[in-house]
């Protein structure tokens, strides 16, 4: 090896024994000296520890600024470490790992300051997300924008007991159809989970397994020294003996160490000739080093596989590593949360020169001369061009989007025909909206869409229906300027990908508007995936269609029931259910220009972090409603996107108001066409978002707790001119929670009808009847919530 690489190998691992002393430092610190009286406040050394070489060799070495990376999550103290070193992240940050502000326990883009590419934490989607974001960095310079940019690698730092996540398998099989490029998964082979050390060996069938999907496999197995030993005579024996070794005599004997290791070594091997002079030439402690000298944790090892890769194919690197290398808990099963011990960490310290009170000194105790290190770390590539964020213009909205004509229409059919209007046109709305979905593209009227911009894919593909002449309302042409990405059967998928779409802006610095359509049912399928994207702060729109019991003739297992709860509770994702096209070309409108929104600006909204956007959730219906003739204007789309507004305003003697959400407004008008035969001035309340109704209104609270006595909601507002004494019935196909809390706001008494049960087959109607959510039920729960004697009406219920 040449010097001048002597001396950059010295360099790198002169930053790898910072880096575990770092990591580990934060840890203790946190646990033993930050807090007052006994607050552990945990961490994960031993995991960290496991991916401390492959991790200085990427980030020192190996990556590029166009990189980007999923860390493992626990190994969030590593990466922080390195970003300190880096001059990324500051000790403060450090010093509060895991408390109030601080560095945080998993690596997180939204709340570290420190460059964080992917959120990780929930295990195996921040893995699978790598590959969707190569195929998000593939559509956007296919379509030419972004050529000025480097290509970057989107890599995963995995666990291997993460591989055990379903979603990770699904990603593989999309990509292996999409055509992957530039991705590379790192496996941390450490053979330990967190509750204990793999019985089976499983590198067998990760290498079978990424190879069937077109990857290429690199096993990073043996560092130098074993390679040496191997060479020696009698090291052949050694070599058969290390691949025989069960994973948990490996794990149990590297905990123990030398003297341990020398023990076993020649009971198995001590009458063997050379093999027995390999051992006993060795003292324990070198014996010991030689044993672990695993792959994973040899950094010449380490980068030769790095380097070693010149083509564009999706990559899997097997690196053996030890849980814990380089501290006392390495190896034993159950150091997933353990914690080193003061005294340890004493040894530790010494061990590597570090004087007390100068723990968090970048260059304490490194070989290298200070300024050697320093223009070192000034010169690492990947540090090259600063924060690596990228930001991007705002794509132009029109102030309003056109209402599709027809007198009778469904939401869903709406949602397709203000597409296809879109995709006429030559717009930028037009040309920056990506959709997907994962089989469900025909049957949630996307097909308009997808005929007239064509699906994506990396080279052009013939639709050899249309070759072979065959008649299809669908035309599928394949080619790098499609603007749908198709995907297979896999929910998770679908987040995932609206997740990387969604963050295009600041991953690739070229804004996307994705919209992903899937039934709403299975938005149960993919929930974390989408907490995931949420939590990222990915913008997308998710339109669920069809939903709720309104699906009747389907049955119980495509009709969702708790999905309304979901659009209320989830962080990040505003939610609206329209029951007429007109609110929902208002809300797509909105929308579009909301996912763009970064919180710059004025306030849009006092009780709504309007100005911050995020993503959005539409729940839609195929079933057909007469269609309001109206105009929008500017009080009225105001009021859509608040969340509510008065279908028919009550009157001042108001005794009973109807509050519905959605596919059950010709319930609700029917209903209180029939009470107003017997009651005055009824009022109907169209709900569009419960969600942001709600938001609104615990906004308003905490406000006025803080001493902002005129602080309003939009549901105060509404709600403030009707009586006390007035009873409310709220109404929606969906979960009664959506809505029953609309009872709270003034302190009206409440009837909340919805669905609490698994539906099942029917007509429309019976499913209404069955569920207590027609217009029947409506009138008999308006009885319930007004006084007086019974409504008394006329005419027929139908
Ligand atoms: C979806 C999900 N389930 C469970 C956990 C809890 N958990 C955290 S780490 C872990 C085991 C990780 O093992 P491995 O991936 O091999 O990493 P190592 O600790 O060995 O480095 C588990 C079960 C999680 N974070 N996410
Ligand atoms: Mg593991």
């Amino acid at each position: 090896m040449a010097t001048t690489d002597n001396r950059h190998l010295k360099m790198l691992e002169a930053l790898e024994k910072k880096v575990l002393w770092l990591s580990s430092w934060t840890i203790h610190n946190a646990n033993h000296i930050r807090p007052k009286g006994t607050v552990k406040v945990g961490g994960h050394q031993a995991s960290s520890a496991s991916l401390a070489t492959l991790m200085t060799a990427l980030y020192f070495d190996v990556l590029r600024p166009a990189d980007r990376v999923a860390v493992k999550p626990h190994a969030s103290p590593v990466f922080h470490a390195i970003q300190y070193l880096l001059g990324n992240q500051t000790r403060d940050k450090l010093e509060n790992f895991r408390g109030f502000g601080g560095a945080q326990s998993y690596p997180s883009r939204t709340k570290d300051g420190d460059d964080v590419d992917f959120s990780t934490g929930s295990v195996g989607l921040g893995v699978a997300i790598t590959s969707f974001a190569s195929m998000v960095q593939d559509y956007v310079r296919l379509k030419g924008w972004s050529k000025d940019r480097d290509e970057g690698r989107m890599i995963a730092l995995v666990g291997d007991a993460e591989l055990d996540e379903g979603n990770i398998y699904e990603a593989l099989m999309e990509g292996w159809k999409h055509d992957l490029r530039n991705t590379w998964w790192v496996i941390d082979y450490n053979r330990q989970s967190l509750d204990a050390v793999a019985s089976k060996n499983l590198y067998g069938q990760f290498d079978k397994l990424f190879r069937s999907m077109g990857w290429e496999v690199i096993t990073i197995k043996y560092g130098h020294l074993l390679e040496a030993a191997f060479k020696e005579p009698g090291g052949e024996a050694l070599r058969q003996w290390i691949d025989d070794c069960p994973n948990q005599l490996y794990s149990a004997l590297t905990f123990q160490g030398g003297a341990a290791w020398r023990k076993r070594l020649l009971d198995d091997l001590g009458d063997q000739g050379p093999v027995s002079a390999l051992i006993e030439s060795r003292s324990d402690d070198e014996l010991a080093r030689l044993m672990t000298n695993l792959g994973g944790h040899d950094l010449p090892a380490v980068l030769e596989a790095f380097r070693s890769v010149d083509h564009d194919r999706p990559t899997c690197f097997i690196a053996y590593t030890v849980k814990g290398y380089g501290l006392p808990l390495a190896g034993h099963k159950d150091n997933h949360a353990g914690l080193m011990t003061p005294e340890q960490m004493e040894t530790f310290r010494a061990s590597l020169g570090v004087r007390e009170g100068h723990e968090w000194e970048p260059f304490e105790a490194m070989a290298p001369a200070r300024k050697d290190i320093e223009k070192f770390l000034e010169s690492v590539p990947f540090n090259a061009e600063g924060r690596r964020r990228y930001d991007a213009a705002r794509v132009e909205v029109p102030a309003k989007l056109a209402t599709p004509e027809g007198e009778v229409m469904s939401t869903q059919e709406g949602f397709g025909k203000i597409l296809n209007e879109i995709a006429r046109g030559k717009s930028q709305l037009a040309e920056r909206i990506v959709t997907t979905s994962p089989d469900v593209t025909v049957s949630t009227n996307l097909g308009p869409w997808v005929n007239r911009r064509g699906l994506f894919s990396r080279t052009p593909l013939a639709d050899t229906f249309r070759d072979q002449q065959v008649p299809s309302a669908q035309k599928w042409m394949m080619s790098p300027e499609g603007q749908h990405i198709e995907l297979g059967i896999a929910e998770m998928n679908l987040f995932l990908l609206l997740g990387a779409l969604g963050l295009s802006h600041s991953l690739f610095g070229e804004r996307l508007l994705p919209i992903g359509t899937l039934y709403d049912p299975f938005i149960q399928r993919g929930l974390d995936a989408l907490n995931y994207a949420c939590y990222q702060d990915a913008r997308f729109i998710l339109v669920a269609t069809p939903s709720g019991v309104t699906l009747a003739p389907e049955g119980g297992a495509h009709q969702s029931v708790s999905s309304p709860l979901i659009g209320l509770a989830q962080d990040g994702l505003a939610s609206f259910e329209p029951a007429f096209v007109d609110e929902l070309s208002t809300i797509l409108g909105w929308s579009f220009d909301y996912l763009q929104r970064n919180g710059e600006g004025e306030p849009s909204g006092p009780w709504l972090r309007d100005e911050k956007g995020g993503s959005v959730y539409l729940r839609l219906s195929t079933r057909q409603l007469e269609q309001p003739k109206r105009a929008i204007d500017d009080d009225l789309s105001a009021d859509i996107i608040n969340g509510a507004y008065w279908l028919r305003r009550p009157g001042p003697n108001c005794e009973v108001v109807i509050a519905y959400q959605g596919v059950v407004a010709g319930e609700a008008i029917a209903a209180a066409g029939l009470i107003a035969e017997d009651r005055r001035d009824v009022g109907v309340l169209a709900v569009t978002s419960a969600d942001r109704l709600s938001a609104g209104w615990h906004a308003a609270e905490r406000a006025r707790q803080e001493g902002d006595v005129s602080a309003r909601s939009h549901i105060e507002n509404l709600l403030a001119p009707i009586d006390r004494d007035a009873g409310l019935v709220t109404v929606l196909d969906g979960h009664p929670t959506t809505l029953s809390w609309l009872g709270s706001v003034r302190g009206h008494r409440v009837q909340a009808l919805g669905v609490e049960h698994f539906g099942q087959t029917g007509t429309v109607q019976d499913l209404y009847g069955h569920h207590r959510i027609g217009t029947e039920a409506i009138v008999a729960a308006a009885n319930a919530a007004s006084a007086g004697r019974p409504i008394r009406y006329l005419r027929a219920v139908t």
